[in-house]
């Protein structure tokens, strides 16, 4: 059983500037979250399953030309430790919600980790990727592509099946959440730019109308000799 943090860095004088993105991945005991932010940060597979308490990973990339630090929170999916899950919700900027394709009730679980999501957010509007993880044993498949692709439709996820053994779609798990972060991030400035200038708009016309009314005022009052 692992419960120390472990950080695998690479950290550089540049990196104190790299914008550090916080990622939560979650999802049932045994989906496969530890052997999937194995896989993205050290290349390698770990067959075994050692139940995660909670464990801390930190990743430098590049991602669209920009780079990008990330800081992975492994946590528990075993029921005995889950009572941290409300904390682990606090804390990311985005979500990976990870199940098994060979597991159905991890599936379900989906939409109950969703939730806890929204509720412990208050419904901020916070990026998440949905992950069919085990897509290597289509032979013991209980969930369908389709069935996975409609769940993350109707959540605003994007989604990938991915196999931590074949390193399939690992990255785009990963660097995909820090698009879903940056693109929440541009609309949230979009937003913001566009009520300064309508607020800028409405100023300048408040002011043209009293200069007007002014205007108005001096031309109609009899003039003072
Ligand atoms: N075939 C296959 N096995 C996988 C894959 N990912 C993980 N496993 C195996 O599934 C088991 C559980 O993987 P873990 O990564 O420990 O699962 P976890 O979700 O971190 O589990 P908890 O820490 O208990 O929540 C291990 O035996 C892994 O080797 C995968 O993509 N394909
Ligand atoms: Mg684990």
């Amino acid at each position: 059983m692992s419960s120390t943090p472990k950080v695998s860095a690479s950290s550089s004088n540049s990196a104190s500037k790299t914008r550090v993105y916080k990622i939560v991945i979650l999802g049932e005991g045994g989906v496969g979250k530890s052997a999937l932010v194995i896989q993205f940060v050290s290349h390698r597979f770990t067959d075994y399953h050692d139940p995660t308490i909670e464990d801390a990973y930190t990743q430098q990339a590049r991602i669209d030309g920009e780079p990008a630090k990330l800081d992975i929170l492994d946590t528990a999916g075993q029921l005995e430790f889950t009572t941290m899950r409300e904390q682990y919700m606090r804390h990311g900027e985005g979500f990976i919600i990870c199940y098994s394709i060979t597991d159905r009730r991890s599936f379900d679980e989906v939409l109950a980790h969703k939730n806890l999501i929204d509720r412990v957010r208050c419904h901020e509007n916070i990026p998440i990727i949905v992950t069919g993880n085990k897509c290597d044993l289509e032979q013991k498949r209980k969930v369908s592509t389709e069935e996975g692709m409609h769940l993350a439709e109707q959540l605003g996820a994007p989604f990938f099946e991915t196999s931590a053994v074949l390193r399939q779609c690992v990255d785009d798990v990963f660097h995909g959440i820090v698009r879903e972060i940056r693109k929440k991030e541009h609309e949230e400035y979009v937003a913001l730019e566009k009520q300064a200038k309508k607020r800028l708009r409405k100023k300048r016309m408040h002011a043209f109308f009293n200069r007007l009314n002014l205007f108005k005022r001096r031309s109609s009052s009899p003039e003072e000799t």
